[in-house]
């Protein structure tokens, strides 16, 4: 059914699939960003042009309640998905306050609004496995016991309970989906998928560089953004709010996903020394192509996450569709593509 739909932080990958779905829903669609002038910096710009042309967007800060209160009010929309945060939990150990202020008052500002200017608007959160802390007794599902370990998980934890409340004591249609880890093309450099993505991509094209990276024994549950935006679509669609996990249950380490990487792009690294000496070299010319730089380790970095989506799968009929070694290949290639324009 076609929809007038706000969406907050669409100029991240989530906002870039959303937004895609949407439009060819025949949605009418609007956007936040938080800078007009460098929106079309963002992944606004793999939109054709006339799919440009047709997102209505609004810049400005979600933590401004002035500005949220403008948008909610005047738009009335059927449905707003807050996708706008600091998402970089490297980021967040360093800047808790930025974060904060982000991820809380803009949830904050976002549901008040909602509350007290439109409140027949469904609010989706996107929240993460980053509020369970580390796997500990098998995989994370909505009943696990939530230990955020990072400001960014605390504020994705606030959101969460901010939701359930405002469900309970509001009546709002609000509700909330714990991402774990979602890459694809579209992904920001500051995440570790990117990263090597892109220097696997220059290193396979005959660049002579080192891919410096921080603990590679850390496990992650990656999937497929594109899935997991399907997964939200799908929330919004039930008559009752309720929320979801959505995951793969799969775990790899940031080294199984280098050597992955690597693959993909014909080269074999051999891996020698441990810890903060390990290294690899390709196997072929003995180049040095990785190693490990303490600066990229993570004060109370969570070792391992790993989500059981079957909740999801069996109220929403929803599956993550994409294997890792797929969405590798997507991101090779889009980096290849693009290096060649
Ligand atoms: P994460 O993603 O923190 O899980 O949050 P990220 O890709 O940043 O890190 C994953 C793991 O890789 C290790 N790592 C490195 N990480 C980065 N960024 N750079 C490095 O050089 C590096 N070397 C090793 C990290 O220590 C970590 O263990 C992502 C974000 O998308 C969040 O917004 C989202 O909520 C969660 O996933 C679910």
């Amino acid at each position: 059914m076609s929809q007038k739909v706000l969406i907050t932080g669409i100029g991240g990958q989530d906002g870039y699939f959303l937004t895609k779905n949407l439009l060819e829903a025949g949605s009418t669609v609007h956007g936040v960003v938080r800078n007009l002038e460098k929106a079309d910096k963002t992944t606004l710009r793999f939109f054709t042009p006339s799919e440009r042309d047709s997102i209505n967007l609004h810049g400005g800060s979600v933590s401004e309640k002035g500005f949220v209160d403008e948008i909610v009010h005047t738009g009335q929309f059927d449905e707003i998905y807050h996708l706008a945060a600091q998402s970089s939990v490297a980021r967040s150990i360093h800047h808790p306050r930025e974060t904060i202020e982000t991820n809380v008052l803009g949830l904050a500002n976002i549901a008040t609004s909602i509350r007290d200017r439109s409140p027949s608007t469904r609010l989706l959160f996107a929240s993460s496995s980053e509020i369970f802390g580390d796997l500990e007794n098998g995989k994370q599902n909505e009943e696990t016991l939530r230990k955020p370990q990072s400001p960014y998980g605390l504020t994705k934890e606030f959101g969460f309970q901010l939701i359930n409340a405002y469900r309970k004591h509001y009546g709002l249609w609000a509700a909330t989906a714990i991402l774990f880890n979602h890459e694809s093309e579209f992904r920001g450099e500051q995440f570790v998928t990117k990263k090597i993505i892109q220097s696997v991509a220059r290193i396979g094209s005959g660049n002579n560089e080192v891919l410096s990276l921080g603990n590679i024994y850390a496990e992650r549950d990656w999937g497929y953004a594109g899935d997991y935006m399907e997964g939200v679509q799908m929330m919004m669609g039930l008559s009752d709010p309720d929320d979801f996990v959505f995951a793969t249950g799969q775990l790899h380490s940031v080294k199984d996903f280098v050597n992955f990487a690597f693959k993909h792009a014909g080269i074999e690294p051999e891996w020698s020394g441990d810890g903060l000496n390990e290294t690899a070299h390709d196997r072929k010319n003995g180049n040095l192509i990785v190693k490990i730089d303490e600066r990229f380790y993570r004060p109370g970095d969570i070792k391992g996450s790993c989500g059981d989506a079957s909740k999801a799968e069996r109220i929403l009929g929803w599956r993550a569709k994409t294997d890792l070694d797929i969405i590798i290949e997507r991101m090779l290639r889009h980096e290849q593509d693009s290096a060649t324009v």
